[in-house]
C-alpha cells in the first residue's frame, strides 16, 4: 500500500529516546514504520495558527502538527467533542450539552484540519482518521478533491437511532461517516448501530457490512482494538525490581489487593464501584482488614464541569468509606490521581488478586486486556469486567457485571477473593489466549487490510438510496 497517513486529535509526537509513548502511539506501533506520517493538532494554542504543518521526523516517522485557538479549542474540543458526543455516545443523554456554536467550532476545526493536511498530503496516499473529533473530517477532505482511501476508527461506542435522534445535528454526522471507505468499530454492537442510524435516519441500503449511500458504498465493520500482550506481559515481569512496586508488596502486609486503574471520567463507573468497596465490607466482613483497593485515576479533562464534579465525589466518597471502616493500621481504600510509568502500572497488576473494569459504558477497555496480560499463569487474579465495556463482548471467562449494581460488584469480588486456584487457573488460561490474540498489531493488520481491499469491494449498486 502506499504512505499511510494517520490523522488524530493529538499527536504523539516522540519526545526523547525511551520516553513512554501515549495509548493511541502504542495501539498503532506496529504502523510507525519509516515513510508513515501522523498529523493532527500539537497540543498548543496559538492566536493565529499557520495553514501549513509543522514538522518533526522521528525514526523516519513524519510527525505534523498545527496549533488551534483557545475558542476553537473550547467550542470544538471541551465543547462539543466532550460536552456533546462524548456523553450522547456512552449513552449519557442528560449530561449532553448541545450547542450550535460549539458545533461549528467543530466543523470550523475539522475544515482547517483539512486544509492543512492538504498541504501535505499526496494523491495516493491512503488516510486513517482516529475517534470522534474527527467525524467530519473525511467529507471535507473528499470535498478537497482526495480520492484515496479512507478509513476511520471510532475507539468509543456508537448509540443506536433513538438515542442518536436526541443530537440535532446526527443526520449530519451520519452522512460525514459514509463520506469515508471503511468505518471501524470495537464491537459488531457498536457497528450494527452505526448501519441502523444509516438506514432508519439516513434511508441508506444496508447489505451486510455495507452500507450505499446518495449512491457511494463504504463497509462499517467491527475490528476490536488490543494491546501488545507480549511486551506489557514482560514489562509485568521485569517489574518485580521496580522500587514502587516493591514498596507496594511490603506495605500490603500479606493483604489482597485489588486495582482499578481508569482516566478520571463518569463513564467508568467510578463512585459505584466505591460503593461496591463499601458493600462488600458491609456484606462480607470476614474481608475487612485482609483487602486494600486501589484506585489509580489520573484528572482527565478538568475543563468540563461534570469531570470536576466527579473530582469532588470521589474525594467525598473516600473520605466516607476510609473514615467509615479504616482501623489504626488499615485503611481499605487507596486512592491516587497519579500517572504511572506503563511498567509500574503492569507489576502492580500483576501482585493484584482482582482486577475492577467496571466502566458503565466503554469502546473497548485496555486496561482489562493489560491486567489479564500481566498475571503469573501458576497464580492468576481474576478480573471484574462490567458487561457494558466493548471487551466483554470476547473477555467472557471474566466475572461479568453490571457495573450499576453495587452490590453485584461486591458480590464479584467476594467470589474473585474467595475462588478455589484450579478455577482462576481456567478462567485466565482461556483469557489469555484471547489477549494474546486479538492484539494491537492484529487490529492494525486488520484495518489496514480492509481499508486497501474496500474500493475494490465495494458492492455495486443494488437498491436505490
Ligand atoms: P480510554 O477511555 O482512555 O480509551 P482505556 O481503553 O482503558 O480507556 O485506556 C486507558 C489507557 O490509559 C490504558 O492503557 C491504561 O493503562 C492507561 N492508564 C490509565 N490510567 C493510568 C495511569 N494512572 N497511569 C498510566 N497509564 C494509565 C479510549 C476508549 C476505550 C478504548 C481506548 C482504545 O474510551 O474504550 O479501549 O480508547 O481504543
Amino acid at each position: 500500500m502506499a504512505r499511510l497517513v494517520i490523522i488524530s486529535n493529538r499527536v504523539p509526537i516522540p519526545k526523547a529516546r525511551g520516553a513512554s509513548a501515549g495509548g493511541l502511539a502504542v495501539a498503532l506501533r506496529d504502523l510507525l514504520t519509516p515513510g508513515t506520517m501522523w498529523f493532527g493538532w500539537s497540543g498548543r494554542l496559538a492566536s493565529e495558527p499557520a495553514l501549513e504543518p509543522a514538522i518533526v521526523e522521528a525514526r523516519g516517522v513524519t510527525y505534523a502538527t498545527v496549533d488551534l485557538t483557545s475558542e476553537d479549542y473550547k467550542g470544538y474540543y471541551v465543547g462539543f467533542a466532550n460536552g456533546a458526543l462524548w456523553p450522547l455516545l456512552h449513552f449519557r443523554l442528560g449530561l449532553m450539552q448541545f450547542r450550535r456554536e460549539e458545533y461549528e467550532a467543530y466543523l470550523a476545526v475539522n475544515r482547517s484540519f483539512a486544509a492543512s493536511l492538504g498541504t501535505v498530503l499526496q494523491p495516493d496516499d491512503s488516510v486513517w482518521a482516529h475517534d470522534y473529533h474527527l467525524i467530519p473530517f473525511g467529507r471535507m477532505l473528499r470535498e478537497q478533491g482526495f480520492h484515496g482511501p479512507l478509513g476511520f476508527f471510532l475507539h468509543i461506542p456508537f448509540a443506536p437511532p433513538s438515542m442518536m435522534e436526541a443530537l440535532p445535528v446526527a443526520r449530519e454526522l451520519i452522512a460525514d461517516l459514509c463520506a469515508f471507505d471503511l468505518v471501524g468499530f470495537q464491537t459488531e454492537e457498536h457497528a450494527r448501530d452505526f448501519r441502523d442510524c444509516a438506514q432508519r435516519m439516513l434511508g441508506a441500503a444496508v447489505q451486510g457490512e455495507w452500507v450505499r449511500l446518495n449512491g457511494r458504498s463504504m463497509r462499517a465493520f467491527a475490528d476490536p482494538i488490543g494491546i501488545d500482550a507480549e511486551s506489557f506481559r514482560q514489562d509485568a515481569v521485569r517489574s518485580v525490581n521496580d522500587k514502587m512496586v516493591h514498596r507496594v508488596v511490603g506495605s500490603l502486609a500479606g493483604r489482597a489487593l485489588a486495582i482499578g486503574v481508569d482516566r478520571m471520567d463518569y463513564s467508568k463507573g467510578l463512585p459505584q464501584r466505591f460503593e461496591a468497596l463499601a458493600r462488600l465490607l458491609e456484606k462480607h466482613q470476614e474481608h475487612r482488614r485482609h483487602i486494600h483497593f486501589l484506585q489509580i485515576c489520573p484528572r482527565s479533562r478538568e475543563e468540563v464541569d461534570e469531570y470536576r464534579k466527579l473530582r469532588t465525589e470521589l474525594d467525598r466518597l473516600t473520605g466516607r468509606i476510609n473514615g467509615r471502616f479504616s482501623d489504626f493500621d488499615w485503611t481499605p481504600l487507596r486512592y491516587s490521581t497519579r500517572t504511572a510509568p506503563r511498567s509500574q502500572l503492569a507489576g502492580l497488576y500483576r501482585l493484584s488478586r482482582i482486577g475492577v473494569v467496571t466502566p458503565l459504558r466503554d469502546g473497548m477497555n485496555l486496561v482489562a486486556k493489560e491486567f489479564i496480560a500481566a498475571q503469573p499463569e501458576d497464580d492468576p487474579g481474576v478480573l471484574i469486567l462490567s458487561k457494558f465495556a466493548g471487551a466483554a463482548h470476547e473477555l467472557t471467562e471474566a466475572l461479568i457485571v453490571n457495573p450499576f449494581d453495587p452490590d453485584a460488584i461486591a458480590d464479584a469480588m467476594h467470589v474473585a477473593l474467595t475462588m478455589p486456584a484450579p478455577e482462576r487457573k481456567d478462567r485466565h488460561a482461556a483469557l489469555v489466549e484471547k489477549v494474546f490474540r486479538t492484539t494491537a498489531g492484529a487490529y492494525c493488520k486488520n484495518f489496514i487490510d480492509a481499508l486497501s481491499l474496500v474500493k475494490a469491494q465495494a458492492a455495486p449498486p443494488r437498491a436505490a438510496a
